[in-house]
């Protein structure tokens, strides 16, 4: 009977005391866990109205169970903003089937003429950037008021150059990523024909 009780029961205490011990949440694994979405998950679009500038944020995670405990303030480095957002995922049985997009709207305040980057970050984690410009249209590098081959072509001449070399200009750089890639020209592109 004592070995019994040796082999079996005292086994048996040990994990009855620590089930009762580990909180329930944390025995069946329902907890939210900090969530970082991918960049295809989310869209940012600016807008502008009244020299305030707003950037829509659309999460489109597909999964019910996410919380967005904290959308994160704007913190403004002369063109670059930048928001770190709190977001979380439930790792319990989600009883919501249907999955909307979450939406958002951040307010920039006022802003001058020029080009801006804005940044939106997951707990410091950067998701997704975009450019935006404020009184011209983005792509428009010599700010004649229209986008054309012109741009493109100063663009291209500056191709391949680093923030710090002769040839990179910071208007040239349109998505501000410090560098003058295909993404600034495809940028342009994308724009190609507007005044
Ligand atoms: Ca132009
Ligand atoms: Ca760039």
């Amino acid at each position: 009977m004592s070995s019994r009780l040796q082999y079996f029961g005292i086994p048996l205490l040990a994990c009855v005391l620590i089930l009762a011990i580990i909180p329930r949440s944390v025995r069946s694994l329902e907890v939210w866990i900090i969530y970082v979405p991918s960049s295809d998950d989310v869209d940012l679009k600016f807008w502008m109205l009244n020299q305030t500038g707003y950037i829509n944020v659309t999460l489109d995670i597909g999964y019910p169970c996410v919380n967005v405990s904290s959308w994160g303030e704007i913190v403004r480095d002369n063109s670059s903003l930048s928001v770190s957002s709190e977001i979380w995922w439930w790792t319990g049985f989600c009883w919501c089937f249907i999955a909307p997009p979450i939406l958002h709207t951040y307010d920039l305040g006022y802003l001058e003429e020029g080009l801006y980057t804005f940044r939106f970050m997951v707990l410091g984690m950067e998701v997704k950037r975009i450019p935006f410009a404020v009184g011209f249209i983005l792509g428009d590098v010599n700010r004649d008021g229209r986008v054309r081959i012109d741009d493109i072509l100063a663009i291209a001449l500056a191709f391949g150059s680093y923030y710090g070399d002769p040839e990179y200009e910071p208007y040239l750089d349109v998505n501000g990523d410090l560098k003058i890639r295909v993404d600034d020209v495809l940028i342009a592109a994308e724009n190609f024909g507007r005044e």
